[in-house]
C-alpha cells in the first residue's frame, strides 16, 4: 500500500466529472487500498477517487475509526436510488478544502445502489453521519465540493485562503 497526496483547493482536477469503473480488477482494489491508507493518514472519515487525482467512481469510507475498531467500506459506481425529503446538518469539512468546516444541510437519509471491493452488486440504507458522508463523496465525484453550497461571498474568501495557503507552502519547498 502507498500513501497518495490529497489534491487541495484551487485545483482544476477537483472540478471534474469521474468515470464508471469497467471492471473491479486487482488495479482498482489496490487503488481502493491505497485510498483507505491515505484516508486514515490523514485522518479522515472518507475519500473520493479524484481526491488523490484519480478520476474514478469509487468512494472509501470509515465513520467509525476514531471508536477503535476499523470499519472500512469501498463503494463503486455508486448511485443515490431514493433519497428522503428530510433534512439534516452537519458541520462538515474536506480533506481538498483544509481547515476549512461549515454547516451543511442535506438529506437525512438515502439508499445507495454500488458495486463492493470485490464488485459485487450491493445496496444500502444510509442515515446520519454515514448518509451525509456518502453524499459528500458522491458529489467529490460530480466535481462539487460542500464550499460550494455556501454563499458566493463565504466561498471566495475561503478560496483566497486557501490559495494564499498554497503560494506560502511553494515559496517554503522552493
Ligand atoms: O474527513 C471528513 N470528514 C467529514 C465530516 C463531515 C462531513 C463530511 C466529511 S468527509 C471528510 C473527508 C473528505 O474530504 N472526503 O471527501
Ligand atoms: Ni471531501
Amino acid at each position: 500500500m502507498t500513501l497518495r497526496q490529497i489534491l487541495t483547493e484551487p485545483n482544476s482536477m477537483l472540478r471534474q466529472k469521474s468515470t464508471p469503473v469497467q471492471i473491479v480488477d486487482k488495479d482498482v482494489q489496490s487503488l481502493m487500498d491505497d485510498m483507505l491508507e491515505t484516508m486514515y493518514a490523514a485522518p479522515g472519515i472518507g475519500l473520493a477517487a479524484i481526491q488523490v487525482g484519480v478520476p474514478k467512481r469509487i468512494i472509501v469510507l470509515d465513520i467509525n475509526h476514531k471508536e477503535g475498531s476499523k470499519k472500512p467500506m469501498f463503494f463503486v459506481n455508486p448511485e443515490i436510488i431514493e433519497k428522503s425529503k428530510n433534512n439534516s446538518t452537519y458541520e462538515e469539512g474536506c480533506l481538498s478544502v483544509p481547515g476549512q468546516f461549515a454547516e451543511i444541510e442535506r438529506p437525512d437519509r438515502c439508499n445507495v445502489k454500488y458495486l463492493d471491493y470485490y464488485g459485487q452488486p450491493k445496496e444500502i440504507k444510509a442515515e446520519g453521519m454515514l448518509a451525509t458522508c456518502i453524499q459528500h463523496e458522491m458529489d467529490h465525484l460530480e466535481g462539487i465540493l460542500f464550499i460550494d453550497y455556501l454563499s458566493k461571498l463565504k466561498k471566495t474568501m475561503i478560496i483566497k485562503k486557501l490559495s494564499k495557503q498554497k503560494k506560502t507552502i511553494e515559496r517554503i519547498v522552493v
